[in-house]
Order: C-alpha cells, then sequence, then structure tokens
C-alpha cells in the first residue's frame, strides 16, 4: 500500500533550504527512514516512505509558517523561534546546530559585568531576545539591528559590542572580540502548529518515535568484552546493559563473553573499571536505532 496516495493525510515539515541545519536535517530523516530528494530549486517534496511532505524555506520563516498551519511541524534553531516569538509548541530537542547566543566586546576592554552594557551600544540580529535579556537585567542600552556580518560592527564603530551565534568561537576571535555573556544556549528543535488534528498528531508521534529511537542510539555504545569468571560478578555489576547484560561462555575455559550497552556520558569511567577488574578485547561498536 503506498503512502502516497492523494487524499491521504501527510504531515507537512517545513526544513531550511540551504545552510547549517538542511544537511542535518536531512540525515536525521534518513536515519528515521524517511527519504527526501530534493529537486534543485524545489519548494517542496513527498517523502518515499512515510506520508509526509517537505517544505524548504529559509529558517526565518519556519516559525510563521508553523503558526499559520501551512507546515505542520518545523525543524529550527531554538535561537529563531523565541527571536520570531510565534504561537508554536517546542516538542523535541533535536541534537543538532548546538550554538549559543552571546554577547561579545572589544578583546581590550576590561569587562565588569552585565552593568558594563549599561548606556551601550549593542549591534545584533536578536533584537526580541537582547531587549528581554537586558529589560530581565535591568539594562538600558541601545538595540542597533542588523541583518548580518555582526561581528565587524565594533571594529568599524558602529557599536560598543556585538549579540550573536557562537559556536567555536573563531569569528568572535578573528574579529579582535571576546565572549563576555551567554545568552541563550541553543540547537534545532521540533515546533509544532498549536492545533494538529487527531490524525496529524498520530503520524507526528510516530516520528518522534523515530527520532528518540535515534537519538537514545546516538547516546549509546554496544560493548562486547572478555571476563575472566573469576571476576565476572564485579564486571557484571559494573554494566548497566539495557534489562541486564549478556553473558556467553568462551571456547577457552574459564572466559565468558559479556555485551552491554553504555551511555556516552558515563563510558570512559566505566571502561576504566572494567579494565581494572580484568576484563579484555573490549569492543565498542555504534548503535543504528535503539527501541526500548
Ligand atoms: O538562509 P537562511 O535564513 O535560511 O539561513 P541563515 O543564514 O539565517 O542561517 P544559517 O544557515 O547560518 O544558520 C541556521 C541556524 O544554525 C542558526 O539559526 C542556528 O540555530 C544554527 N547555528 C549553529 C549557527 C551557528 N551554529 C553559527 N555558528 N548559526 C550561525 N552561526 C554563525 C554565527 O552567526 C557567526 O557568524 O557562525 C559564526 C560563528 O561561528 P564560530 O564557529 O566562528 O563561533
Ligand atoms: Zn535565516
Amino acid at each position: 500500500m503506498s503512502n502516497q496516495e492523494p487524499n491521504k493525510t501527510k504531515l507537512k515539515l517545513a526544513i531550511q533550504k540551504s545552510g547549517r541545519l538542511y544537511e542535518d536535517s536531512i540525515r536525521l530523516l534518513k536515519e528515521c527512514g524517511i527519504d527526501v530528494s530534493n529537486g534543485m530549486n524545489k519548494l517542496k517534496a513527498d517523502a518515499t516512505n512515510f506520508p509526509l511532505e517537505v517544505f524548504f524555506l529559509r529558517d526565518d520563516d519556519i516559525p510563521q509558517y508553523v503558526e499559520d498551519g501551512v507546515a505542520d511541524i518545523g525543524f529550527v534553531g531554538e535561537n529563531v523561534v523565541f527571536e520570531k516569538n510565534k504561537k508554536v509548541i517546542i516538542t523535541e530537542k533535536l541534537g543538532f546546530g548546538k550554538c549559543r547566543l552571546s554577547i561579545a566586546i572589544q578583546r581590550n576592554e576590561s569587562y565588569s559585568g552585565v552593568d558594563y552594557l549599561a548606556g551601550k551600544k549593542i549591534a545584533t540580529s536578536y533584537p526580541v531576545i537582547l531587549a528581554d535579556y537586558l529589560s530581565k537585567n535591568n539594562i538600558e542600552a541601545e538595540i542597533h539591528e542588523i541583518s548580518g556580518s555582526v561581528e565587524i560592527a565594533p571594529g568599524i564603530g558602529l557599536a560598543d559590542a556585538i549579540c550573536d551565534l557562537v559556536s567555536s568561537g573563531s569569528t568572535l576571535f578573528m574579529n579582535g572580540l571576546k565572549e563576555s555573556e551567554v545568552i541563550l544556549q541553543s540547537q534545532a528543535v521540533l515546533i509544532k502548529n498549536e492545533l494538529l488534528d487527531a490524525s496529524k498528531q498520530q503520524l507526528l508521534d510516530r516520528l518522534i518515535f523515530r527520532i528518540e529511537s535515534v537519538k537514545k542510539a546516538k547516546n549509546n555504545k554496544y560493548i562486547l568484552l572478555n571476563a575472566p569468571n573469576n571476576n565476572l560478578q564485579q564486571i557484571i555489576s559494573l554494566l548497566p546493559g539495557m534489562k541486564s547484560p549478556t553473558v556467553l561462555p568462551l571456547a577457552e575455559a574459564g572466559w565468558s563473553s559479556v555485551h552491554s550497552v553504555l551511555n556516552e556520558n558515563e563510558f570512559w569511567d566505566i571502561i576504566e573499571q572494567l579494565k581494572a577488574a580484568g576484563a579484555q578485547g573490549i569492543l565498542v561498536i555504534p548503535i543504528e536505532k535503539m527501541i526500548i
């Protein structure tokens, strides 16, 4: 049965047409088993194996499209969601497009704290988020809105400080600036229209189930190791596993093969303890999907 019959309900997803979020958005869909081919300069495309229609848009327009219901859901940076301030619901963090919105000042200035910004002129493409931050901190400063190349503003005398996205920090460094305050930590999120009907919500639940399985898999590793039987209980106690570790006898007497799943965050700690407990031949394998 095809998902592509014209009058079947389809979920309409808006993603960035080109730019930093495009490839990761397509990759995430692919990891969820959904293929989308974007013929050059197409505005929309149907997924081949899920009832999904994908719109390719400028990231700034995505919250509005989702609020209006032209798209049901969107993948977009939290920074854009908060700046545009549209009536949409953030449903899921997607784990890519990570950056922070920060205030930066000239490197040779000494920085005393947020009060430094009082009476200063700050250039930004994020006037809404910045104004909110300044008012929460009781700072009166002048916001100068510009749409691009914000980082050159202090160098050419247009502003005393900037408020812009940072990831590696090299753009700030190359422009003689230093990061003085982080206003917002951001990543790509899934947003949805406030009034999805039941059939669309059902499709969205299926999509979210897949996204969560992909995310869980990325945060976990499959581990195999050889354990001496005389220390097996200690080694097993170090391994959480999905239920409990799998233990199989090795051909060589006195040894077992132990299989388990480890979370990225505790990974190195546990590996060190396993080695100390006599584990050998430790293999670590990425997991593609994890359904719990
Ligand atoms: O054309 P369209 O409007 O769709 O795209 P765009 O040019 O507005 O956005 P784009 O593609 O640059 O970024 C899309 C989203 O990616 C942003 O809204 C963020 O959510 C996310 N993101 C993640 C970033 C960065 N990292 C990032 N580093 N967006 C922009 N930058 C820029 C930043 O503005 C600065 O110029 O990169 C520079 C700083 O990078 P570092 O590594 O030198 O610190
Ligand atoms: Zn944009």
